[in-house]
């Protein structure tokens, strides 16, 4: 997807000293992890919520200056559920982590420790490539540190400062507070090598995928408890329609009648606000102007239903 980032506005690159590699940003659901890349590529590529679990399969958002390039992993959070989508997800998180250059690995003092940040540092103790404990949400007011670093002491069995491999630093991906610091230690921990994509390529999603993306993050956004857990959007077909429109006709799929309703709202009123907010981002995206048709489908049980996961693009799935 080329786009107008900050990538175009770079200055010549000279090939025989860049360094390139693959980064995977990882941790528990709601730490801040694609709001990080979304600051750190300079466009939103990747969805931001409040509710936990937001992003459902990896995303790359690729950054390019004279240093040379950095290909951010956005993953899911990786969290205890246990359902195929839930599997799918953590599956996504975890199986970077061998194939990477560099793993970041972020937390969110502001809350405390748990079982799912336990789980996360299991996976990463024995990873041979460079960390970065990335203490996140700095922006807020007195925040702890303490109970990350005794996790990875623990885990780790030594004092943080004897972990190989292991930096840390301070930073919020929100406020943008030393993710200059931050992009200088990935550049020293990344190979040398050539670009692997174009200078003006910033994101590797699909464009459906992408469309689909910015009206669940629209849901939500609106929707409360469990709805967000249980609803996934599907583009149907873009067409051509008169007067150099497109018409975007998109599947919201719910797991009960009940949730339909609400999504739907009084008078379908929820629907129109959805509809209008989405609208807006898909006409940057798709640089047009567009006619969004948005309906909405009860089936119970999508989230463990392998032909409906598969047509939602979750490819690659190995159950
Ligand atoms: N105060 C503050 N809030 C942040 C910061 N970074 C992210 N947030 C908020 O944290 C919430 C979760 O952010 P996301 O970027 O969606 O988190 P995530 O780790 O990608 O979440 P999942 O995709 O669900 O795993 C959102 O409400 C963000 O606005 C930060 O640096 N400071
Ligand atoms: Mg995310």
């Amino acid at each position: 997807m080329p786009d107008k980032s900050r990538n175009k506005e770079n200055k010549e690159i000279k090939k025989e000293q860049t360094r390139c590699g693959f980064v995977s940003v990882v941790g528990r659901p709601n730490v801040g992890k694609s709001t990080l890349v979304n600051k750190m590529i300079g466009e939103k590529i990747s969805i931001v919520s409040r509710v936990p679990q937001t992003t459902r399969r990896q995303i790359r958002g690729i950054y390019t200056d004279e240093r040379g390039q950095i290909i951010f992993i956005d993953t899911p959070g990786l969290h205890l559920g246990s359902d195929r989508l839930d599997r799918f997800m953590n599956r996504s998180s975890t199986g970077t982590l061998d194939e990477v250059d560099c793993v970041i690995h972020l937390v969110d003092p502001s809350r405390r420790v748990g079982e799912e940040e336990k789980n996360v540092v299991q996976h990463l103790k024995s990873i041979k490539v460079p960390i970065i404990l990335g203490l996140n949400k700095v922006d807020l007011k007195s925040l702890d540190f303490t109970p990350y670093i005794s996790l990875w002491e623990k885990m780790a069995g030594k004092a943080i400062t004897d972990i190989k491999h292991l930096t840390m630093i301070a930073i919020s991906g929100k406020s943008g507070i030393n993710l200059d610091k931050l992009m200088d230690i990935i550049f020293h921990s990344l190979p040398r090598g050539p670009l692997l994509y174009p200078q003006d390529i910033i994101c590797d999603l699909p464009r459906r995928l992408a469309m689909a993306d910015i009206i669940r993050e629209k849901l939500f956004n609106l929707m409360r408890q469990e709805i967000p857990h249980s609803l996934e959007v599907y583009i149907e077909h873009v067409q051509p329609r008169k007067g150099n429109m497109l018409n975007v006709k998109a599947l919201i799929m719910v797991a009960r009648p009940g949730q339909k309703e609400i999504v739907i709202g009084k008078k379908g009123e929820i629907l129109k606000l959805i509809g209008t907010k989405a609208r807006k981002e898909l006409e940057i995206l798709l640089e047009s102007k567009v006619f969004l048709d948005l309906h909405v489908k009860a089936k119970k049980g999508w989230r463990d239903n392998l032909s409906v996961l598969q047509d939602l693009g979750y490819e690659f799935f190995i159950d």
